[in-house]
């Protein structure tokens, strides 16, 4: 059955990865299901069309045959359920790869969403000066506690699995605050994940997917 996903017409960040269909299209690739790409414009994913797919307006979705997905972790759990490669066999290994995921995204992701949207958003307001340092240390929290459990470890938990690739998309959209590079064992962890042939080629697909012609 034919794997479609959604993703931005055009990434506002003009192809360096950020925008999350690529942790979906690196799910795929690291097991190895080929896929297809829905562009939706802004104006789209607010259309009715798309709000059958996504309740919130927004990208990316998952279809396969009468399968509707949204939201990342949930997408990325199903590839890891039904393919082999991103969850471990051992039910106990599986449960903690799956409580890195919900980590990655409901512990380590809401700060550095904060730092993104206040620095777009709250730049040049009267605030601003004041309140950055605020975000910035939330974000430099949360860094040094994952970089206490990983110390050196490769991957957080045994071999590569689905925490760790939720977990290094999360990280990535730190990377442009340089607040990942204070912690160089996250920075290595992260480029691990950048190297993983199945991310080179999920990053590839959507920088050509984002630079195409109109
Ligand atoms: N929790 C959801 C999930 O994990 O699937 C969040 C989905 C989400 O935020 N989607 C964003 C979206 O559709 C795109 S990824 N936004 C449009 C809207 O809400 O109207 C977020 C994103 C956007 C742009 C960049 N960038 O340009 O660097 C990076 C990340």
């Amino acid at each position: 059955m034919t794997i479609i996903i959604t993703a931005f017409e055009r990434s506002p960040d003009g192809g360096k990865g950020l925008a999350r269909d690529t942790r979906v299209r690196w799910a795929l690739e690291e097991v190895g299901q080929p896929y297809e790409v829905r562009p939706v414009s802004f104006a789209a994913m607010k259309e009715p069309s798309h709000l059958a797919l996504h309740p919130f307006g927004q990208i990316p979705t998952y279809e396969e045959g009468d399968l509707v997905l949204f939201e990342t972790g949930a997408i990325v759990l199903h590839i890891g359920q039904t393919h082999p490669g991103l969850l471990p066999r051992d039910a106990n290994a599986s449960a903690r790869a799956i409580a890195w995921m919900f980590a990655a995204v409901n512990t380590v992701e809401p700060p550095i969403l904060e730092l993104s949207s206040t620095t777009l958003f709250e730049r040049g307001k009267p605030w601003y000066a004041e309140r950055l340092p605020l975000v910035k240390e939330k974000v430099r929290d949360r860094l040094k506690q994952l970089s206490t459990r990983l110390g050196n470890a490769e991957w957080l938990d045994g071999e590569f699995s689905a925490g760790d690739l939720m977990m290094v998309s999360v990280l990535l959209r730190s990377r442009p605050s340089g607040l990942l590079d204070e912690f160089p064992n996250l920075a290595a962890y992260v480029a691990r994940g950048e190297a993983r042939p199945a991310y080179r080629r999920a990053f590839a697909a959507q920088l050509a997917f984002n630079t195409r012609d109109a």
